[in-house]
């Protein structure tokens, strides 16, 4: 929305609605740009210090904004990432110039993939230098342009708040992700007078696609499954989504974001069933999450799918849909709770037989007394010490793997994971920002000691903010998930080896936090409990066995 006339402006659904006068204020480019994020509901900003962003601290600070430093770039974007999927509106990280805007690419990269809303701020050499030499001189937008909604440098003092808002509004548009601005330095310290606008919402855009084909599908599937995505939960239709579920006994399969939706122990959710599931169907409907590698590519043997999107720009067309719908979440899934209902108690329970027959599978391994500790007994000792609302972060291969396969979710917004764009190193931004937001709550890493290596400069952050975080380290010595793969292919490997039993637990205390290696397996449980109840961070340094690799069946490519 531009700063305007108030009265009524008609939305994108036809409905009008109240526009009001925003009032001016002075002030330098930095107060224009916390100024707009304070009016977008945003009370923080995640970064790492440099000159070129000077003015936009003291716009936040001045405001009594929260700033949160870090000691990498990744870790302050990662942050904002975390923060986007949380708390459904825009995580944002100012970075400086060059290289602390090109620290933060891999985030933004993953917003992209993950459809979370996110603005990345970055500095800029002055426009009146352009082309002499500046430090840091460098072009970030075309850099940025391919993974962003949108990305721009804003050259007018005038239009900083105006450009930072309209950033915010198109992060937080269907579909969601990331947006990127950088002011020249010159512009970022000049003064201007300028309204700032307000926040614009999601409008209830009507439905595209075939909409009664789906309904129909539903309504006349024998065996349908439901797989619910990260989407559901971003745009709100979680409620619509359980009651969708319940209302037509259609059994449900989460990831992503998307996991807690319906409750691990609720009837209908199922997760360890779901290769029979997909394999079973009759219609697979996938709601809210891309038809990618985790899922098949969308080809699930003889079933048909459905494909529900937020946007028609992400309707997954290779996989063929019976049918496709895009738009509102919420407005897609109470169109399709309207289908015709059936007895699909058969089929449920059919898979809720495979479902226990599945987890009975794991007990041995869970419960496994094998030195070195096998991965899977860590989660035998934290999965029953997790509270409902736990926040679990999977940062790692093989390891992080296992988290997918073990930990189950109560609550959406309880799991976060890096998504299909697979970038290590997540973790400690992550965790940041989900602590931070959550201090009330458990905040659990599952971490490999691979993933260990590159983020754990930032656990000094963790620190350093008092972060209430458990990590839980499976370190196995090795990059398990490229090493086992490396080896069945060449019938040997090479860089996929890390030192045996590093004292991930000694940088922890080094660091400030509390930190405990485990080689024994009786000493897990407790181990596991004593870092939960410890506040601030704390790391367990859990030495497992090597030879084990996580079965994988997921086709990459
Ligand atoms: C930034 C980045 N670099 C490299 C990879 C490739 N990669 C995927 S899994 C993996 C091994 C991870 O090792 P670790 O965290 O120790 O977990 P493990 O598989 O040993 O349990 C690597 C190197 C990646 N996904 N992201
Ligand atoms: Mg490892």
């Amino acid at each position: 929305m531009r700063p305007g006339k108030p009265g009524l402006r008609r939305a994108r659904s036809g409905r009008h609605y109240r526009v009001t006068m925003p009032e001016k204020i002075e002030g330098h480019g930095g107060d224009l740009v916390a100024e707009a994020i304070r009016v977008h509901g945003i009370d923080r900003v995640y970064t790492l210090s440099g000159g070129h962003i000077f003015p936009i601290y003291d716009g936040l600070h001045t405001r009594g904004m929260r700033i949160v430093d870090v000691r990498h770039e990744q870790a302050a974007a990662f942050a904002a990432e975390a923060h986007g999927k949380l708390t459904r509106s825009p995580g944002v990280a100012a970075l400086t110039a060059g290289p602390g805007v090109i620290n933060g690419m891999n985030a933004v990269v993953s917003a992209h993939f993950n459809g979370s809303p996110m603005l990345m701020l970055g500095g800029r050499s002055p426009q009146a230098r352009w082309g002499q030499g500046s430090l840091q001189e460098m072009d970030h937008v075309p850099i940025f342009a391919s993974v962003t909604k949108r990305a721009e440098t804003v050259f007018d003092p005038s239009q900083i708040a105006e450009r930072t808002s309209a950033a915010l509004d198109v992060a937080s548009e269907r579909h969601r992700g990331p947006a990127f601005l950088d002011f020249p330095m010159d512009t970022l310290f000049s003064r201007s007078e300028v309204a700032v606008p307000t926040a614009v919402r999601n409008g209830d855009a009507p439905l595209e696609g075939d909409v009664d084909a789906a309904v129909r599908l539903l309504g006349e599937a024998e065996r349908p499954v439901v797989l619910i995505g990260s989407d559901v939960w971003a745009d709100g239709a979680e409620k619509a989504a359980r009651q969708m579920i319940e209302t037509l006994q259609v059994p449900a399969f989460m990831n992503g974001m998307g996991r807690g939706i319906v409750p691990a122990d609720h009837p209908l959710a199922f997760s360890a069933a779901r290769g029979q599931g997909f394999a079973r169907a009759d219609v697979v409907f996938v709601v809210g999450t891309a038809l990618d590698f985790r899922i098949g590519f969308g080809s699930f043997g003889d079933a048909k799918v459905v494909h529900v999107a937020d946007d028609p720009n992400n309707v997954g067309h290779h996989a063929n849909p019976a049918a496709w719908v895009a738009g509102p979440l919420t407005a897609a899934l109470e169109a399709l709770a309207r289908a015709a209902q059936k007895d699909r108690s058969d089929w449920i329970a059919e898979l809720r037989g495979v479902e226990q027959e599945k987890r009975a599978g794991f007990t041995a391994d869970l419960q496994s007394e094998a030195v070195p500790i096998h991965p899977a007994r860590i989660y035998g000792e934290l999965v029953p010490r997790l509270a409902r609302d736990g926040i679990v972060i999977a940062d790692g291969g093989d390891f992080a793997s296992y988290a997918g396969k073990f930990i189950d979710v109560y609550e959406p917004g309880g799991w976060l994971d890096p998504g299909p764009y697979g970038c290590l190193g997540i973790s400690a931004g992550y965790a940041l920002a989900a602590g931070l937001l959550y201090p009330e709550r458990q905040v659990v890493v599952m971490l490999g000691d691979g993933a260990a290596g590159f983020s754990l400069a930032d656990w000094d952050t963790l620190v350093r903010f008092n972060v209430n975080v458990t990590l839980v380290c499976g370190n196995n010595g090795i990059w398990g998930l490229e090493k086992h793969p490396m080896k069945f292919l060449y019938g040997y490997d090479v860089a996929a080896d890390l030192r045996p039993e590093t004292r991930y637990d000694q940088v922890m205390t080094a660091l400030g936090g509390h930190g405990e290696m485990v080689n024994d397996p009786s000493q897990l449980g407790d181990a596991v409990a004593r870092a939960l109840a410890t506040p601030g961070p704390s790391l367990l340094n859990i030495v497992t066995d090597p030879e084990i690799a996580y079965p994988r069946s997921a086709l990459l490519a």
